[in-house]
């Protein structure tokens, strides 16, 4: 308890000091959130010797002495695998770190000397790095604490598409045949939230985002539990919420209702206020090209599900007394990952996509008066730029190998700069191709703007 109290106490003296940072890494499922933690530790503890990264100011002056971890905060939370996820790009062939399975943390003390030598100043400063990661599919929760049991039922019936029905059809025939004052019967809800997990999953492979409950596709160790047993009712109104409210206990509304109100406070409340609550700086992740890929109903759904997102975080300027006590976001940068996924000239396109995609939280951040950068990177770079000359003419192309281990020069089509109209769509000019990593070489990971990234979200703090 003293300990406790001691470390928080350091704690907030650090961050008086500015010099703690807590970085949210946001990014849903599949985003690119373990390997752009991966590659951050990596280029930072490469730092001074053999990273690369000269658009971050610290570095290219040759003041970043490089980076530690160091014993994390919270000491009941798994240490972020970064032993395990680099031994795996190192094997050989190389392979991508596996999916996240639960929560982690990491803290890395960054030592520099600062720009300014002064009196009484120290010759190197150190600025510690709080991160975390979790698996994408919890992230959606946090919007989830926005509603109750019948705003949330009415929202997953209006937002689906038919792509996302025909998944979920088994479930809408089930469901459609219950009536919300109708007694319970515990099998059959069982059922029922099994089928309504079963099409989530399916919609999961299918490339959809937007997809709540979280721990229906990642129960974890609540695998069974009955709060993991419920689903939304169709064919609810605003208007009816005074009748629904007073349907006795065990009536299937009222059940329904109650499981969906423990998962809020037993399961997401917990989540959201120990992880998601202290963050000084955010990067939010999106895989822009897997979406594309993926078709207009996929697209427009992660659109949705980014949007409902950022309204969970706490963004504003910072005082002094904020800085202490209620942390909130001062700075944020949105990134499209996988930019190795297409040849360079393609990247400006792949921005100005990501900012037409998060056009609304945007326009709030604007008002709010935020700093947001847009940029495209890859955390860990597969491929190689090339030119192919065809006929007197250079093109731009990718050298990289496939999953499946084949050497592959190719095109993969051109990034649409707004957001595509029916004509893309029908035409489906893009080819995305899963690479495998490239075979490790001495030093830090291979990167495309891992440098810029990291001096809009912590390089002021660096000087
Ligand atoms: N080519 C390329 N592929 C990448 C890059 N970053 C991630 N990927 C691919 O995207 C997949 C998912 O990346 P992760 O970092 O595991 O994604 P995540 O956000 O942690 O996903 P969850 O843990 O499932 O939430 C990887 O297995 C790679 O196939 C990158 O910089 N370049
Ligand atoms: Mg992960």
């Amino acid at each position: 308890m003293a300990q406790d109290l001691t470390r928080d106490l350091m704690d907030l003296i650090e961050r008086g000091r500015d010099r703690q940072l807590r970085l949210a890494v946001t990014g849903l499922s599949r985003a690119g959130k373990t390997a752009f933690l991966t590659s951050l530790v990596d280029q930072l503890r490469h730092s001074g010797l053999e990273a690369r990264l000269d658009l971050l100011s610290a570095a290219r002056e040759a003041r970043l002495l490089g980076a530690q971890r160091v014993a994390q905060q919270d000491l009941g939370v798994p240490r972020f695998p970064f032993d395990q996820a680099r031994a795996a790009l190192e094997e050989t062939p190389p392979r991508w770190p596996e999916p996240t399975r639960g929560i982690s943390e990491l803290r890395l003390k960054i030592r520099y000397r600062p720009a300014r030598q002064a009196w009484l100043r120290p010759e190197t400063t150190e600025l510690t790095l709080d991160l975390f990661d979790y698996p994408g599919e919890w992230l959606l929760d946090l919007p989830l604490l926005e509603h109750d049991y019948l705003s949330w039922s009415q929202a997953q019936f209006a937002d689906a598409g038919p792509a996302r029905r025909s998944m979920l059809a088994s479930f809408y025939a089930e469901v459609e045949e219950l009536t919300p004052d109708a007694e319970i019967d515990e099998a059959r809800l069982a059922a029922i939230s099994e089928h309504y997990a079963e099409g989530l999953r399916a919609a999961r492979e299918a490339g959809f985002s937007d997809l709540q409950p979280g721990r229906f596709l990642l129960p974890g160790e609540l695998q069974g539990a009955p709060v993991l047993q419920f689903f939304p009712l169709p064919g609810l109104a605003e208007q009816d919420a005074e009748t629904l409210d007073k349907l006795p206990e065990a009536s299937v509304y009222a059940q329904l209702a109650k499981r969906f109100a423990y998962y809020q406070s037993h399961i997401v409340r917990p989540f959201y206020r120990e992880h998601f609550r202290r963050f000084d700086r955010q990067i939010v992740l999106v895989d822009v090209l897997g979406a594309l890929n993926a078709g207009p109903e996929r697209f427009e759904d992660l659109s949705r599900a980014l949007t409902r997102l950022m309204q969970s975080f706490n963004y504003g300027q910072r005082s002094l007394f904020s800085r202490l006590f209620t942390p909130r976001i001062d700075r944020l940068a949105i990134a499209a990952t996988k930019a190795d996924h297409v040849t360079p000239e393609q990247h400006q396109h792949l921005v100005a996509l990501l900012e037409a995609l998060l056009a609304e939280p945007l326009k709030n951040l604007k008002y709010a008066n935020i700093p947001v950068k847009a940029l495209s990177l890859a955390s860990i770079r597969a491929t190689e730029a090339r030119e192919v000359s065809h006929q007197g003419h250079s093109t731009p192309a990718l050298k990289g190998t496939t999953l499946d281990g084949e050497s592959l020069l190719t095109f993969p089509g051109e990034v649409p700069s707004r957001l595509p109209t029916a004509d893309f769509w029908t035409r489906q000019g893009f080819d995305f191709i899963a690479f495998r990593p490239q075979q490790a070489a001495p030093g830090a990971l291979p990167h495309i703007r891992m440098d810029a990234a990291l001096e809009w979200l912590i390089g002021d703090k660096l000087t």
